[in-house]
């Protein structure tokens, strides 16, 4: 499976693209159950701090189970939510994990758009959006605006995939058309949910594409391409996961140690998002480079965590500072 020119063109043209069926309902399942084991884990953590009582939902199905703990217990949900999405949201590091980052019917997409080195970026992450959650709902931004200004003209690919089917009720992604070629808008810090935002008057002119999707579709989008989601006002937990890839020439920081990372270096000489670690998914020249094995995947992303290497961000300004 790739993207034919049609779609390579979409893509292009319009910034965004949805491609269905590229994960089997099979497909997902392993990634499903490794979420469901972390639950149960937490569980059984908040039941020995006293958190949680006997009721913890194990027969609900994975699609309202978190929603269901949510609404029984808002604290123990949100501590879910945290072991789930980890340190910046990239915690989650078992091998479901690395073979949904690897899998090969999207790796050949990604090469249509970006060739055939592929870097997967650090930025991945994983978004149960329970109804409930407080988080749930982003504002509109461009990727780029968490990465470093000298990414911009580098292509970063986001794959958001859902788990389970994405619907306007339960907060599909929304993407304004035809936006991501004239750079980056001017975001704020402190948006909606702490994200960063696009205010109203700075969003590009296009109507807003609601994009429902089936579970195992995948939108693409360019690291310039608005996108934002909204409340979801379901009993389903939309559970999905955004992936990034660019080529191997777009900076990253594959052969550096955090400890090597000074905040204060030329931002030029970082990778586009310094504070995690990148990893090599495709390298036909040297297949060595490919990080397939669990304990190496584990290794680079806990070294980031062992060593926070923060981004030094853009500056952008606090939304409360804003002119009326
Ligand atoms: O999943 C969402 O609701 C937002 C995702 C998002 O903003 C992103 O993938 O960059």
């Amino acid at each position: 499976m790739s993207l034919t020119p049609t779609e390579q063109r979409q893509f292009n043209d319009l910034g965004y693209l949805v491609k269905e069926d590229i994960y089997t309902h099979a497909e997902l399942q392993p990634l499903k159950v490794a979420l469901t084991a972390l639950i149960d884990r937490t569980c059984a953590t908040l039941q020995e701090e006293g958190l949680l009582g006997e009721e913890i939902f194990a027969d609900e199905p994975f699609e309202t189970r978190l929603g269901a703990l949510f609404k029984a217990n808002t604290e123990a949900g949100e501590r879910i939510n945290s072991a789930i999405m980890g340190h910046g949201g990239g915690g989650f590091k078992e091998q479901a994990m690395l073979d949904f980052l690897r899998h090969s019917p999207l790796v050949s997409c990604i090469e249509s758009l970006v060739g055939s080195e592929i870097i997967g970026s650090s930025v991945y992450r994983i978004r149960p959006k329970a109804p409930g959650y407080t988080r749930g709902a982003v504002p509109w931004h461009q990727d780029s605006g968490y990465f470093l200004p000298h990414c911009d003209s580098n292509l970063i690919v986001t794959c958001w995939i859902p788990l389970v089917d994405a619907t306007i009720d339960n907060g599909c992604l929304y993407v304004l058309p035809n936006s991501h070629q004239n750079g980056i808008v001017r975001h704020y810090t402190g948006g909606q949910g702490g994200y960063l935002e696009i205010a109203e008057e700075d969003l590009p002119k296009p109507e807003p594409i609601v994009v429902e999707m089936p579970a195992g579709s995948v939108l693409f989008m360019s690291n310039l391409t608005p996108h934002a989601s909204f409340e979801n006002t379901t009993d389903i937990v939309r559970w999905s996961i955004d992936l990034r890839y660019e080529h191997a020439d777009a900076p990253n920081n594959i052969d550096e140690h955090p400890k090597d990372f000074d905040p204060e270096r030329d931002p030029v000489t970082m990778a586009c998002y310094p504070g995690e670690g990148d990893f090599v998914i495709q390298d036909p020249r040297h297949p060595e480079r490919e990080v397939t094995d669990i304990e190496d995947f584990q290794e680079i992303r806990m070294r980031y965590e062992r060593h926070p290497a923060r981004s030094p961000g853009r500056g952008w300004t606090p939304i409360s500072e804003q002119q009326a």
